[in-house]
């Protein structure tokens, strides 16, 4: 069970630069990341979370985004 505020960290800890958002250089920057990765999503790689998560196509994930694509998995 993930709750907001979980994914709240969870994106915070993604965005290494604190931006905002989270692009593939923060994906690639980010401590523990394939961790992170295997227990909270099911993609495998950056660049997969980042096609998988970035529903607008903008080359980068927003927090809105993150938590859309997540409920879809979870619900
Ligand atoms: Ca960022
Ligand atoms: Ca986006």
């Amino acid at each position: 069970m993930t709750t907001e505020q979980e994914l709240q960290s969870l994106f915070n800890t993604l965005d290494t630069d604190q931006d905002g958002k989270i692009s593939i250089n923060d994906l690639f920057l980010s401590p523990g990341l394939s961790a992170i990765i295997s227990s909270e999503t099911n993609s495998t790689s950056p660049q997969e979370l980042l096609v998988n998560y970035d529903s607008d196509k903008d080359g980068s994930i927003t927090f809105e985004e993150l938590m859309l694509q997540l409920r879809k998995q979870i619900i």
